[in-house]
């Protein structure tokens, strides 16, 4: 993987940067070659199972591919043993798992918002320090429908939903902010944007008439991380560093 994945050692600058912040860029953590090679891999996966944007498409089948881990082996190397993974030990500590792997695609054509939410909202981790990341695979910028978050939005901690309806997975989570606080992330092909679970973050829809907006999204937890909205019980995902307290968890996918 060396000249497919960039790896780097957050300085202790970053790491106060991130703290104080909720978020850090990681800048390339993929080479040229290697956001080619995930992007084939992970194209050949979205066009086998969505395609194009479609009005006719709900937000979710639109927007996310989810597992795309057990689609694509590249995707797969870079969840589990990428530099994200070990950005993640810098920040989380030695005991880290998966808790996702998606594709977030704006197609052209699709011009929904991601509104404003927490990650935590929608699915709430104890411990409350799981990392989400955005590897962009293509130019993202505020024309195709870039991130947008709060600085030093996670020291609110968590955000009770106004309606619990919102966690069902059918609906999207619409927080009420202040926007004038947004600060837009464009990011290069190859980038990554890590940020914490309470960061409150939103993107436009893609309004370009002429490129996608395509994104691989990763979370990192604690390997004994638990679901406060399932009575407690772990996230199950793969045990990628240390260890875990739950047999669940390191047997889940430990085949793959
Ligand atoms: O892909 C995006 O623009 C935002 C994704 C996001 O906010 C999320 O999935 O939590």
């Amino acid at each position: 993987m060396s000249n497919l994945f960039k790896y780097t050692v957050l300085s202790e600058e970053q790491l106060n940067f991130y703290h104080e912040n909720g978020y850090l860029s990681l800048g390339k953590t993929l080479s040229d070659e290697g956001v080619k090679q995930l992007l084939d891999q992970s194209m050949a996966a979205w066009n086998a199972e969505k395609g194009a944007y479609s009005d006719n498409n709900s937000w979710l089948q639109n927007a996310l591919l989810v597992d795309i881990h057990h689609k694509a082996p590249l995707v797969r190397d870079f969840y589990f043993n990428g530099p994200v993974m070990e950005a993640s030990k810098q920040i989380i500590g030695p005991n880290i798992k998966g808790a996702t792997s998606q594709l977030t695609f704006k197609m052209r054509g699709n011009t929904k918002p991601f509104g404003w939410h927490q990650d935590n909202g929608y699915g709430e981790l104890d411990p409350f320090n799981s990392i989400t990341s955005l590897t962009a695979l293509e130019e993202v910028d505020e024309d195709n429908g870039c991130l947008r978050l709060i600085s030093g939005s996670h020291k609110l901690g968590q955000i009770p939903l106004k309606d619990e309806r919102d966690r069902s997975n059918l609906e999207s989570i619409d927080m009420e902010v202040d926007e004038s606080k947004a600060i837009p992330m464009p990011m290069k092909p190859g980038e990554t944007l890590i940020f914490h679970c309470w960061t409150l973050h939103y993107s436009q829809g893609n309004f370009s008439k002429t490129r996608d907006r395509r994104i691989l999204f990763m979370r990192y937890a604690d390997a004994d991380a638990v679901e406060v909205y399932n009575g407690g019980k772990p996230r199950l995902g793969r045990l990628l560093a240390g260890d875990t307290k739950f047999d669940e968890v390191r047997q889940f996918e430990a085949e793959l």
